[in-house]
């Protein structure tokens, strides 16, 4: 018999920028779900990947000074990067630019303008350029964009048009029959509000003229389509829509759209009305999560406050990453990271509770029985209640994850693991060991420990799969069993008596006082929010004010955003004696600059040396090429020495 399928997507993300904890959240919990799935024999689709067309990407493009789709071959690369350092396993990585996708998008929308489901207007509205979103007078709030509160832009243009309106009461109406799930419930309410108001139709298209970075309409060559119609589609373009029949009817309709509650309505409004008119059949649960910030403050591409998944895993690991990202915030709230409480659970639910336990026992089984398994001889009631709380626990554990519960399902595991620690307590192998008479029930204590490991590894494999490996590893387990089926879980006994275990280093390290300040500073000294915050509000105030003075007050010097970078490229200007035309790496970009050192540094010598940039100085062509920023020099009659570090520092470090 065929397993049971289930299909799983995260939003595919914008390229504009790196990945950052938001995104790492998402695919993170789609990969928990999908593990867990597999441990219960379905046949899982786990789909994500990279959203690539668009003004934002063509723009971050422009930026960089590269071609919009070298720009997307690059950057979607750092998101798989990242996935396969999170160990997300995902089965397919889709990217908009791919032609298996594209393809589809102009199918689908040939088939809608076909079926009249699409028509040409001219438009006039509010235009949030970040957001790439046209807005009514009314959406507006005081004056600016709803979402992200930016300026908007009046604009007027042809366009083509979606009939969404058409579809607002079926969608009230099958959204209220609870056909489609939309979790959690108060998310289900906010749609069900929006759908209150009327529902306009939705602009499909920009004139190639505005936007060139996107699909051409199969229709309409002049126009390419908006960003949010050929995103979407790629739930149905990787399931194998118009391409593999048997594939579509296998894994569609999706089990579950994991989005963050940035997208919801147009996941569930204008993606629900897209498939209703196409003919194609609607997902079964849209589960909308909750917002991280950092300190407090709003985390996004388009500031330097973001968390850098990357940086946490080098410091912490990536199972402790994860661990912190399911655990500290109910899945559907909103929630605060901090490093401080990242590594509080480290040092108390992973070292303090699991560590523990595992050291615990391994070094008993190590000391009484010469680290061999024994046979358990018997059992109490001590064993059954332990064996009881595992049964309930795995149903519970079972119960939650339909509801996405992640958190939740963390605290059972870890009532089952201070179960196990008090089993162990009351048990006091330490005085069995003491007489010879109780050898036997040593044993029994022993191995019922063991196997309480054994269950806790399954049911921590999908949050943290390196280290419920190692749990599996250093219990003696040597069957792949930690991808079993979840009926493992369920029969107690699987570890096998005989076998030696196999104990190495410690779980997961406590971080010490001393570690945790050398960690927070470092960490700390990276985060550039407080400097992107004074070069908004230097944005804001008069440039030209103290020319004519010769001191300066720390204000004005604040003014200057000074950044390490490091140099990538460096190639001397055709006809210039002095100049050389720079790429420089500061952590969030690469920007061009043109250098007059020439006449001291030859470009070979140049690659790799970290520099000062001058991050905030307004562009200017320099033998008609631009130059964005300048390098810190030091200049001594011809000598020219650039300004570095003794140090190793981090790219894009504020210099002060
Ligand atoms: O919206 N907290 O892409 P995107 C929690 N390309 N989750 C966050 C977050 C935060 N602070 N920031 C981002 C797009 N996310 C479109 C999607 S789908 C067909 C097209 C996560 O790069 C969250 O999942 O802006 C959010 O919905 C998504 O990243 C937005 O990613």
């Amino acid at each position: 018999m065929q397993n049971k399928k289930f299909y799983v997507t995260t939003p595919i993300y914008y390229v504009n920028d790196l990945p950052h904890l938001g995104h790492a959240y998402t695919t993170v919990a789609a990969d928990i779900i999908s593990r867990f799935k597999r441990l219960q024999g379905y046949d899982v689709f786990f789909l994500t990947g990279t959203d690539e067309h668009g003004q934002k990407v063509e723009q971050a493009a422009q930026k960089r000074n590269v071609a919009p789709q070298e720009h997307c071959d690059e950057l979607h690369l750092r998101f798989k990067e990242l996935w396969k350092r999170l160990n997300v396993s995902n089965n397919d990585f889709i990217r908009t630019t791919e032609e298996r996708h594209k393809e589809i998008v102009r199918q689908v929308l040939q088939v809608l303008f076909d079926k009249g489901e699409i028509y040409k207007d001219s438009y006039e509205g509010w235009y949030c350029l970040p957001d790439e979103r046209f807005w009514t007078e009314k959406d507006l709030v005081k004056g600016n964009c709803p979402e992200c509160g930016r300026k908007v832009d009046r604009i007027k243009e042809y366009n083509y048009f979606f009939k969404m309106g058409k579809y607002q009461n079926w969608l009230n109406e099958y959204i209220k029959s609870n056909e489609i799930v939309i979790l959690p419930s108060n998310r289900r309410n906010e749609v069900l509000g929006f759908l209150n108001k009327e529902l306009g139709d939705l602009c499909i298209s920009r004139p190639k003229e505005r936007l060139k970075w996107g699909i051409p309409l199969p229709f309409d060559e002049d126009y390419v389509t908006y960003v949010w119609f050929d995103a979407l589609i790629n739930y149905i373009t990787a399931a194998g829509y118009h391409k593999d029949e048997k594939s579509f009817n296998h894994w569609w309709p999706a089990d579950f759209h994991l989005v963050g509650k940035d997208i919801l309505t147009t996941h569930s409004v204008y993606w629900l009305t897209m498939l209703k008119a196409v003919g194609i059949p609607l997902p079964e649960n849209i589960f909308a999560h909750g917002w991280w910030t950092v300190n407090g403050q709003k985390m996004s591409k388009s500031l330097l406050n973001v968390v850098e998944p990357n940086r946490l895993i080098n410091e912490y690991g990536a199972d402790a990453v994860r661990y912190f990202l399911m655990r500290e915030v109910p899945f559907g709230l909103d929630g605060d990271f901090s490093h401080e409480a990242l590594i509080g659970r480290i040092n108390t639910d992973l070292a303090n509770n699991l560590g523990n336990l595992l050291n615990r026992t391994l070094n008993m089984v190590q000391r009484y029985f010469n680290g061999t398994i024994p046979e358990p001889v018997g059992d109490n009631d001590m064993e059954r209640d332990l064996i009881n709380k595992a049964a309930q626990i795995v149903q519970e554990v079972e119960k939650l994850l339909e509801c996405l519960e992640f958190s939740k399902i963390l605290v059972s595991i870890w009532e089952f693991i201070d179960a196990t620690n008090k089993y162990i307590d009351s048990s006091a192998p330490w005085n069995l060991a003491k007489s010879e008479e109780m050898r036997g029930r040593l044993s029994t204590v022993m191995y019922n420990a063991l196997e309480a490991l054994r269950t806790i590894a399954i049911l921590l494999y999908p949050f943290m799969p390196e280290k419920a490996d190692e749990i599996h590893r250093q219990i003696g387990m040597t069957e792949d069993s930690l991808s079993q089926e979840m009926d493992s879980v369920k029969k107690w006994g699987g570890v096998k008596a005989g076998v030696s275990i196999n104990r190495s280093e410690q779980l997961f390290p406590r971080i010490d006082d001393d570690r945790k300040e050398e960690l927070l500073k470092k960490l700390k000294g990276e985060s550039m929010e407080e400097s992107k915050k004074e070069t908004q509000e230097n944005k804001k105030e008069d440039h030209g004010s103290s020319a004519d003075l010769n001191m300066i007050s720390i204000d004005e010097f604040a003014k200057l955003d000074l950044r390490v970078g490091e140099i990538k490229e460096a190639e001397k200007v055709e006809k210039s004696k002095r100049l050389i035309k720079l790429k420089v790496n500061i952590g969030v970009e690469t920007r061009q600059v043109v250098a007059g050192i020439a006449t001291c540094y030859s470009a070979d010598e140049l690659i790799g040396k970290k520099i000062i940039l001058v991050a905030n100085l307004k562009p200017a062509r320099l033998m008609g090429i631009e130059s964005q920023g300048m390098v810190l020099a030091a200049t001594s009659g011809d000598k020219i020495t650039l300004a570095g570090f003794q140090d190793e520092v981090t790219l894009g470090s504020r210099v002060k």
